[in-house]
């Protein structure tokens, strides 16, 4: 691929939208093009991060697209990372949600860009905080990453958001199941999204006990009720976003998020480093030796590990 990278990155300044996903596309396939952009581009990481998890049909992509409205009516611009193939904003197959994501397609002040869960040099998770940091340069106001919210991988994407929002559903024992495993600690905002279905009070009510166990320390966690379909508690949801943020500046809160997301960063870029490196290490005669002895069983794999590490 041929091309010229400083006039791309011209134009990317200048706001054209085509030269923004071009440059994704590039920081997300190619470490070393991902080294020049960055070094060109002054990020400033002025954007709100938000990140949205949640259940898979949860009805993230729905309450994001509910909330771009607002948004908009705030006159804010937003960049939209959504994770998940499945996702609407990947333009899936179901036509509805096509439907639903045309109202933003004309607006200049919306990016949606999806990320397959495959194919990205050096990880999603990766790739995801550099499309959040791109979007943050083109000088989106706020951008929101939306992943499913169940594995490690997820909580890892999830730790580059500012503000963390956990999508449940009334009465979802598996939600429940969820919290307990770990993402109740670093959720910033409960929605209990459906709220048009039976047994949305009573799950508030659950997890507001929950909440209150947890007994975290400064920023209230507040529980939501919302319903995409009947337009309900986005506007709620949009106020405790810029409540959170709000606090996160006034009690230094940011600068510790920043911190653990530039060390996320750092760390994710160096396993990237050093796996390559060690890929290469790995053809070594020396080296490939002991790999076949772990095969004939003349060792075990863990013994092989203790002396590969001991020669690198
Ligand atoms: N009853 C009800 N259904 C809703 C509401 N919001 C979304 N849904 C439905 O829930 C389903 C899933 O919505 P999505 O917005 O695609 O959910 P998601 O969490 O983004 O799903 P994945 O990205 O696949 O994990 C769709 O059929 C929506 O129409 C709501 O407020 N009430
Ligand atoms: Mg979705």
């Amino acid at each position: 691929m041929k091309f010229d990278l400083d006039s791309l990155i011209e134009k990317f300044k200048q706001g054209n939208i085509r030269a923004l996903a071009k440059i994704l596309t590039l920081v997300e396939n190619n470490y070393e093009y991902s080294k020049n952009i960055f070094e060109k581009l002054k990020i400033e990481n002025t954007s709100h991060i938000i990140g949205f998890t949640g259940s898979p049909g949860a009805g993230k992509s729905s309450l994001i697209d509910s909330l771009i409205t607002k948004i908009r009516e705030n006159n804010l611009s937003v960049g939209i990372i959504a994770i998940d193939p499945s996702s609407p904003f990947t333009g899936g197959a179901i036509l509805g949600d096509r439907i639903r994501m045309i109202k933003h397609s004309t607006d200049k002040k919306v990016f949606i860009r999806s990320m397959a869960n495959r194919g990205q040099s050096g990880g999603l998770a990766l790739s995801t905080l550099k499309a959040c940091k791109i979007l943050s340069a083109f000088g989106f106001d706020i951008v929101i990453v939306e992943t499913v919210g169940t594995g490690q991988t997820e909580v890892e994407i999830i730790k580059t958001a500012d503000t963390i929002v956990l999508v449940l559903n009334p009465e979802s024992g598996d939600d429940i199941q969820a919290i307990k495993a770990g993402i109740m600690e670093i959720a910033d905002i409960f929605v209990i999204n459906k709220s048009d279905l039976p047994g949305a009070n009573r799950t508030k009510i659950n997890i507001e006990t929950l909440v209150h166990e947890s007994n975290k320390s400064g920023w209230k966690t507040p529980v939501i009720m919302t319903s995409t379909f009947k337009n309900e508690g986005i506007e709620e949801l949009f106020l405790k976003i810029n409540e959170h943020k709000n606090y996160l500046f006034k009690s230094n809160e940011i600068e510790k998020r920043k911190y653990i997301q530039s060390e996320n960063e750092i760390i994710l870029l160096l396993e990237n480093k050093i796996r390559k490196y060690l890929e290469n290490k790995l053809k070594d005669e020396e080296i490939s030796n002991i790999i076949k002895d772990a095969v004939l069983n003349k060792k075990t794999t863990y013994d092989a590990v203790d002396e590969i590490f001991k020669k690198l």
